[in-house]
C-alpha cells in the first residue's frame, strides 16, 4: 500500500513487474535450452534508434563464412529492417511489437519457430531501439552486445548503466565521425568500465569498414 495516500499503487506496480520478469525468465530458460540443443549461438543487440544495429548485421552477413546466419528483428512499427536483411538473403523473423519498447523471451521463442527449419549457426536478435527497456529482459541469448554510436555522446554508460552492466561486449559504431563530434573515446570507455570492468570494447565504422575484422574475429572465437 502507498504510504503517502493509501492508494496502493506502488505495491501493485512492483508485484506486476516482478511477475512479468519471472515469467520472462521461464521463457528465457526454455530458449536457452532450445538454442543449446540446436547448437545455435545467439547474440542480442541492444542500442538506441539509429546506433547501427541493422547495419552491423548487414556488414557481418556480407563477410561471414562460418555457417548460416538468421535474424529475429524487433521493431516497434514497420518491417523495414526485416526487409533490408531479407534482401541479403537472410532468413528473418520480424517481430513488430506495436509500440512495446523491448523484446521479451516469449516473443523470441515464437519468432524462432519461424527460423528453426533454416538451421542457423548464428542467430542475431535486433532488439527494439533503446538503451533502457531491453536491458531488463533476458532472452536466453549467449551474448549481449551494446551498440553505441559516437554521435550519441560519451555519457551514455553512466545514464543507462543496466544495458552496459548486462552486456559482455560494447560495439562502438560510427568512429568515422569522431573528427566531427565532441566525443571522448577514453572518457566513454572509462565510464563503461566503471560499470562493467570486463566489458570488451570493439570500435568500428560500418561506413569505412575500420574495426570490422576485429568484430568478425571476436565472433569466430
Ligand atoms: N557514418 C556512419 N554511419 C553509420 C554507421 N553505422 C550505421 N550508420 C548509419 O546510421 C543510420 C542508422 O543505422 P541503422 O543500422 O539503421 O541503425 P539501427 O540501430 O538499426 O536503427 P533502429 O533499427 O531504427 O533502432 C543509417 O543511416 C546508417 O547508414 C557508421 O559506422 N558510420
Ligand atoms: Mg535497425
Amino acid at each position: 500500500m502507498c504510504e503517502t495516500c493509501g492508494c496502493g499503487q506502488r505495491k501493485i506496480t512492483l508485484t506486476v513487474g516482478e511477475a512479468l520478469l519471472s515469467e520472462n525468465e521461464r521463457w528465457a530458460q526454455k530458449n536457452r535450452a532450445w538454442f543449446k540443443k540446436r547448437q545455435v549461438k545467439v547474440i542480442n543487440l541492444i542500442g538506441s534508434p539509429g546506433a547501427g544495429k541493422t547495419s552491423l548485421i548487414e556488414a557481418t552477413a556480407r563477410l561471414w563464412n562460418q555457417g548460416k546466419i538468421a535474424v529475429i528483428e524487433g521493431d516497434p512499427e514497420t518491417q523495414r529492417d526485416a526487409e533490408r536483411l531479407s534482401a541479403l538473403g537472410l532468413p528473418v523473423a520480424a517481430v513488430t511489437t506495436g509500440g512495446v519498447c523491448h523484446l521479451d523471451a516469449r516473443m523470441v521463442h515464437q519468432a524462432f519457430h519461424q527460423l528453426v527449419e533454416t538451421d542457423p549457426h548464428l542467430l542475431f536478435i535486433e532488439n527494439v531501439g533503446n538503451l533502457l527497456c531491453p536491458a531488463d529482459f533476458d532472452l536466453g541469448e549467449d551474448l549481449s552486445v551494446v551498440v553505441l554510436s559516437v554521435t550519441e555522446g560519451e555519457d551514455k554508460p553512466e545514464k543507462y548503466p543496466q544495458a552496459f552492466r548486462r552486456a559482455q561486449v560494447l560495439v562502438l559504431t560510427k568512429i568515422d565521425l569522431l573528427p566531427y563530434v565532441d566525443f571522448s573515446l577514453d572518457r566513454c570507455l572509462s565510464l563503461a568500465r566503471q560499470i562493467n570492468p570486463s566489458l570488451k570494447v570493439l570500435p568500428l565504422s560500418l561506413k569505412t569498414g575500420e574495426g570490422l575484422s576485429d568484430w568478425l574475429e571476436f565472433l569466430r572465437s
